[in-house]
């Protein structure tokens, strides 16, 4: 479904007025401060987050998924509905297939589709957590399996990946592992982690030169006694011993509640490990919430490391790969991921509000309580004008939700495709 422009411009001047009120205050109080205000506009433009082909259905948990209606019924459809996000937004230009549930048929049709929508195809994800039919189970583990032919067939199948990523134009394979123990005894923590470097060694070789491999890592889940790759730790040692294009995958709800993902996330930009990141939210475990909706300071403490390590020359900030990972089953997905790109935009506006030059000096005389005002003076900035902005000099909504709301787009939606089916994922 695609918008068309004439209502995009009639939606906006409902709220044209307004926006311009607030928007003017702040560019005065910017500009007092000596922000260049255009270029703030510019990078908030550029800043584009992938959204994974999983998280336009209704999630659903172990005890069950409830239907939302609507849900897209093919890849085809999946990508016509990030085409909309990014009309809504313009905050998203990409989408990140999991494969074996979204394995094109068509390849020149699907790219031809994707760029129609002006989305591009981000890393592709490798899924060994489940059985689709293969000779082999994946119930004991894959890559890391204790017997050869299951570790092979799981080498197999990311090299599979690899190559279908390739015909789309990818230019990455992320890996998630979730081989692990529930029970002490049930394997070899020394053996699995063995056969998990000798297997991503094989997988890397098979990658094309341009490629990077994203290793992702979770402390539990599905295996509640051991993970075999469970914190950044494990994951940068792996990625140390198997290329140099083999760097840390960040998801921010695979993490042990207070654990200080800012912490992680300068370590990693310092070794120049940080392949990318995995947006959601948490409050206890790999709850996939909504980014922001529980820890939005720690969000902005992430992005401030971020920033910093980007223009301190650590990486740069396009050789990091962002998107959404998040699917759960109480809201309407495209709403969801409507709230979310715009608490990571605003996560990121309110770092780059950040007198850094001041918090420098503040840590070499050893003042805490200014540098604590210097963050404070930046994340209690409402950015949200100067996001809005961004996104209607882009041609996008002054408030896409409402759009959204107001124009019934999920009720068109469920006309289109029906109440009852079900979008590929967990
Ligand atoms: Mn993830």
């Amino acid at each position: 479904m695609q918008i068309n422009p004439e209502s995009i411009d009639n939606a906006n001047s409902a709220y044209e007025k307004a926006h311009d009120r607030a928007f003017s205050g702040l560019q005065e109080q910017l500009e007092a401060e000596g922000k260049q205000v255009h270029d703030l506009i510019q990078k908030i433009q550029k800043f584009q987050i992938a959204v994974p082909s999983w998280a336009l259905g209704a999630g659903g948990t172990r005890f069950g998924r409830f239907k939302i209606g609507g849900e897209p019924r093919n890849l085809e459809e999946k990508i016509e509905d990030i085409g909309l996000l990014r009309q809504l937004t313009k905050s998203t230009d990409a989408v990140s297939l999991h494969i074996p549930w979204d394995i094109p048929t068509d390849y020149e049709g699907i790219k031809s589709h994707a760029k129609s929508y002006g989305i591009s195809f981000d890393a592709v994800n490798s899924n060994t957590f489940q059985d689709y039919g293969q000779p082999l189970s994946y119930q004991m583990g894959s890559i890391s399996h204790a017997d050869k032919a299951t570790r092979e067939q799981a080498i197999v199948h990311n090299l599979n990946v690899i190559e279908i990523g390739r015909k789309l134009g990818s230019k990455g394979l992320t890996i998630w592992l979730a081989d692990g123990s529930n029970f002490p005894g049930q394997s070899s923590f020394r053996k699995s982690l063995d056969h998990t470097r000798a297997s991503l060694q094989q997988i890397y070789a098979g990658m094309p030169e341009d490629w990077k491999l994203l290793l992702e890592y979770k402390p539990y889940e599905p295996n509640f006694y051991h993970t075999v790759i469970p914190d950044w730790g494990t994951s940068m040692l792996l990625c140390r011993e198997t290329g140099d294009r083999a760097k840390v995958l960040v998801d921010l709800g695979h993490h042990l509640p207070n654990t200080n993902i800012e912490q992680i996330v300068a370590t990693l930009m310092q070794q120049n490990m940080l392949a990318g990141f995995h947006f959601n939210d948490s409050k206890y475990g790999d709850d996939d919430l909504s980014t922001g909706s529980i820890k939005p300071y720690q969000l902005f403490l992430i992005f401030l490391e971020l920033v910093a390590g980007a223009a301190d020359g650590c990486q740069t900030w396009d050789s990091i790969s962002w998107m959404i990972d998040a699917s759960h089953n109480t809201k309407d997905p495209l709403e969801d991921l409507m709230q979310a790109l715009e608490a990571i935009k605003v996560a990121y506006a309110k770092a780059l509000m950040v007198d850094r030059d001041a918090l420098v000096q503040y840590q070499m005389t050893g003042d805490v309580v200014m540098a604590q005002e210097c963050l404070q003076q930046a994340y209690q900035t409402d950015v949200r004008p100067l996001i809005r902005e961004a996104r209607i000099q882009a041609g996008g909504l002054l408030n896409p939700l409402a759009f959204y709301r107001k124009e019934k787009i999920r009720a068109t939606l469920i006309q289109k495709r029906g109440k009852e089916n079900r979008a590929t994922g967990l």
